[in-house]
């Protein structure tokens, strides 16, 4: 599968976007991540092509604010390429060339292996929280959003405050989330290891807005045994842009 020609790279991207919109994803969270593989016009697959980590929009170096470059670096280039390559030698074995999308995956997890959910989940997870984060300090809640967060959450000190909390007490490794659940409602809490929201297996369930990465490799070369500063220190990085979009879409 790393033997994917240009044309064919090309035609996959061409029919990633038309297979989004044909099977109705550009409607749902985050088309770019979930909808990874060349499928005809009927929905089947043609060929498989591999899950890929999205390029940085931003330079390793660049969240000094908050992630010092080498923990940037490592994390990207190693912990969640692993995922990803991970990912898709357990798409080949357990899906084989018939179509899914990581979406479809996520929400039926139970019925495949440990493999798959570590990394599966890993590579969602990582692929979403990259775009959770940047360099550019102008970024706000939109109006839409902090309206829901009041109503939600009392106001958005309450919100940063519960945040804090879910990321805080996620006992080892895991990762904090913001969600939209089925009733439209906010929500905070976390998960464990690589689960997410989209998981049928997942307590939290609902359309993920922001996650934070909470497993020390996410943190320690900077910050060692001190979780917290480092949460504190990611509310200066949010990407709101990317949150905005994911509650409007
Ligand atoms: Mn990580």
């Amino acid at each position: 599968m790393n033997n994917t020609t240009n044309s064919s790279r090309r035609n996959f991207i061409s029919n990633t976007t038309k297979a989004a919109v044909a099977l109705g994803l550009a409607q749902t969270i985050l088309p770019s991540i979930i909808s990874a593989h060349t499928v005809k016009n009927d929905g089947v697959t043609d060929n498989f092509d591999s899950f890929s980590q999205k390029p940085l929009s931003y330079k390793f170096d660049s969240l000094e604010l908050a992630i010092d470059k080498q923990t940037m670096e490592i994390h990207y280039t190693k912990h969640a390429a692993t995922y990803c390559k991970n990912l898709n030698e357990a798409y080949i074995s357990e899906v084989g060339t018939r179509h899914k999308t990581l979406y479809d995956i996520l929400n039926k997890i139970s019925k495949y292996t440990p493999k798959m959910r570590n990394n599966a989940g890993g590579h969602f997870n990582h692929e979403m929280f990259w775009q959770c984060l940047t360099p550019n300090t102008d970024v706000k809640p939109s109006d839409n959003l902090l309206r829901k967060i009041n109503e939600d959450f009392g106001s958005l000190d309450n919100f940063k405050t519960q945040f804090t909390d879910a990321a805080k007490s996620r006992f080892g490794s895991g990762w904090a989330w913001l969600i939209k659940d089925k009733s439209g409602k906010l929500v905070i809490g976390s998960t464990p290891n690589q689960d997410n929201p989209l998981m049928n297996v997942s307590e939290l369930k609902g359309t993920p807005l922001l996650c934070l990465d909470v497993w020390e490799h996410a943190y320690y070369l900077r910050y060692q045994n001190k979780r917290a500063d480092y949460i504190s220190n990611f509310w200066k990085v949010i990407n709101w842009d990317f949150v905005n979009g994911n509650f409007e879409k």
